[in-house]
């Protein structure tokens, strides 16, 4: 089924120089990543908002250690979907292309792309909370307990707490990469907000810094959002379809980054 766009979306990508893209859960839905606010997989008697958080953490770190363990296992054991590899086939195609992500799963650089704003962290790095030592996943074993930090200090063991590093609801999240998204949000030709249901802040209004600014909203989503309305733009479907189907429309249209014909 070849999907239709319209002119005006058309238009706007081929003149457009720099795009910016923010994508959440949905875009990694079709690799078999739940979403958050889907109702699937043993954790969905939990809502993330209650495990992912610090006084969980501090409350029960063994809880959510499994949580993230079992998390950890399903990325491990899947593939960057068609969605993914278009985004990175996109970045090739503008002169400047920035893609924001609140997933924590790092399929956007396994598929290929090279920027990547990650602004809930990556589930494939841990850190100590004592010493700030950084831990690969194949270093961090889960087990009687949450994963103590086994530096040596003067010949003294950290012992420090080993978390995940993402950002849990109530902090902070990392600020050079907030920087960087937001300015990129204002300064963009074209705006594509991609499988998120855009209730999570700061991340959620980098689609109105954009649209404020100037910059044609466009969402990619299988249903409507609270953003849906705002949008110039509201792409019904999935974006492991949508998404190489606008690639493909595009490929003949642009030769090189930057030279529009
Ligand atoms: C912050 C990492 C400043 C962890 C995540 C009270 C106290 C403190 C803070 C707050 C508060 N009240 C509100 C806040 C702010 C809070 C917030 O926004 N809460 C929400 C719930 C209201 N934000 C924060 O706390 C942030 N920090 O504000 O710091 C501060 C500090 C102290 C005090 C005050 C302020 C930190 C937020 C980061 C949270 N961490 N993840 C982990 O992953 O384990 S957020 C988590 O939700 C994921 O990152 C996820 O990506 C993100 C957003 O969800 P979505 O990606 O949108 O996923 P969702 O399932 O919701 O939607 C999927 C969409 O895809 C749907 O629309 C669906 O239709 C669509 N879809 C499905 N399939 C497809 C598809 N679309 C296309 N194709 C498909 N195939
Ligand atoms: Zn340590």
């Amino acid at each position: 089924m070849s999907m239709k766009f319209s002119n005006r979306l058309m238009e706007r990508l081929i003149e457009a120089r720099r795009i910016v893209a923010l994508t959440g859960a949905g875009v990694s839905a079709e690799s078999g990543v739940p979403t958050f606010r889907g109702n699937d997989g043993i954790w969905s008697r939990f809502k993330p908002e209650e495990l992912a958080t610090v006084d969980a953490f501090m409350k029960n770190p063994q809880l959510v250690w499994e949580w993230y363990a079992h998390r950890k296992k399903i990325i491990a054991s899947i593939q960057p979907n068609a969605g993914h590899v278009a985004l990175a086939r996109m970045e090739e195609m503008f002169e400047q292309f920035v893609l924001v992500t609140q997933n924590i799963d790092n399929l956007h650089r396994r598929a290929g792309s090279k920027t990547v704003l990650e602004l809930h962290g990556n589930i494939e790095r841990n850190y100590c909370m004592k010493c700030g030592s950084i831990f690969a996943n194949d270093e961090v074993t889960i087990q009687a307990g949450a994963p103590r930090c086994e530096k040596k200090y003067e010949g003294l063991s950290c012992d420090g707490l080993v978390r995940p590093d993402v950002a849990w609801f109530g902090e902070l999240i990392p600020e050079d990469q907030w920087k960087q998204s937001a300015r990129a949000a204002e300064s963009a030709d074209v705006f594509l907000s991609i499988g998120t249901s855009g209730v999570v802040y700061p991340a959620a209004s980098l689609p109105l810094i954009a649209k404020r600014s100037g910059a044609y909203l466009v969402e990619v989503n299988t249903e409507r959002t609270a953003l849906s309305d705002l949008a110039d733009e509201f792409l019904e479907g999935a974006s492991g379809v949508v998404l190489p189907a606008l690639c493909d429309r595009l490929k003949g249209t642009i030769r090189s980054p930057g030279t529009i014909v």
